[in-house]
């Protein structure tokens, strides 16, 4: 029987990267965003491969994210591997000039979006007494660095968060894998910086940082380990970086 996979955030990305693994481990696929039209390509571009169906909810809308899950069919709703991948970060400097809006945004999409995609569908796995969730941190959650602030605050949350489900979903033999990506080129720091291409690009100038594809490729390898394992927590740099701060790069 062919697994099934839910991914949020599916439409570029990390989110976009791990759908394509997942279609060639012939996982049958529900991916999830905003942007229908990315939606769409990414379904047309799989569908030859695996099921896609496509479900369009905002995560930090609660009732749209509980009407669209809820709307799957019966058979949908046995999601054998969540995929926690929605969020991002808004703006980069100084807690006591933050803006409030981006705090909101972050602590809605990264914290509350993950929580209640989770909410209605942990309740499908315990009942199945089984599952595989991967909840998508970064190193910011394990390490505060000047400006990240409440960036960083919202990935500790996801640390906590997995730990409390690894915990809590321990009886009914639901895995939880936690990945921490350090500096990964995507539209991650367009969005942070606003659409400020210079600013995004010089986060990833002199050294090679990882790509979408390098982190699907590990959860892929995540989701294929025995029944009997579970990748707890995965920290993932390119070579050229070292901690949340220090990076290696060429003059
Ligand atoms: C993304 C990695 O180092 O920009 O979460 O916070 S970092």
């Amino acid at each position: 029987m062919p697994k099934l996979a839910l991914i949020t955030g599916a439409s570029s990305g990390i989110g976009k990267a791990t759908a394509e693994a997942f279609a060639e481990l012939g996982i049958n696929l529900i991916i999830c965003g905003r942007r229908i039209e990315k939606l769409e390509a990414l379904k047309e571009s799989l569908s030859g491969k695996v099921d896609v169906q496509i479900l369009t909810f905002d995560v930090r809308d609660k009732e749209q994210v509980e009407n669209a899950l809820n709307s799957l069919s019966e058979t949908a709703k046995n999601i054998d591997i969540l995929v926690n991948n929605a969020g991002n970060a808004h703006g980069m400097g100084p807690i006591q000039d933050g803006s409030t809006d981006d705090w909101d945004a972050m602590i809605d999409s990264n914290v509350k979006g993950l929580l209640y995609v989770s909410r209605v569908i942990m309740p499908w796995m315990k009942a199945r007494k089984q599952g595989h969730i991967i909840n998508l941190s970064s190193i910011a959650g394990k390490s505060t660095y000047p400006n990240g602030n409440v960036y960083c605050a919202s990935k500790a949350a996801v640390e906590a968060i997995s730990e409390g489900m690894r915990l809590d979903l321990n009886p009914f033999g639901i895995k939880v894998t936690n990945v921490a990506p350090g500096a990964v080129e995507t539209e991650f720091s367009m969005v942070r910086f606003k659409g400020d291409e210079q600013k995004a690009d010089a986060i990833y100038k002199g050294f090679e940082p990882l790509k979408a594809e390098d982190i699907a490729d590990i959860i892929a390898f995540a989701v294929t380990r025995p029944p009997h394992v579970v990748m707890a927590d995965i920290t993932l740099f390119p070579v050229a970086q070292a901690s949340a701060t220090v990076i290696n790069r060429e003059a």
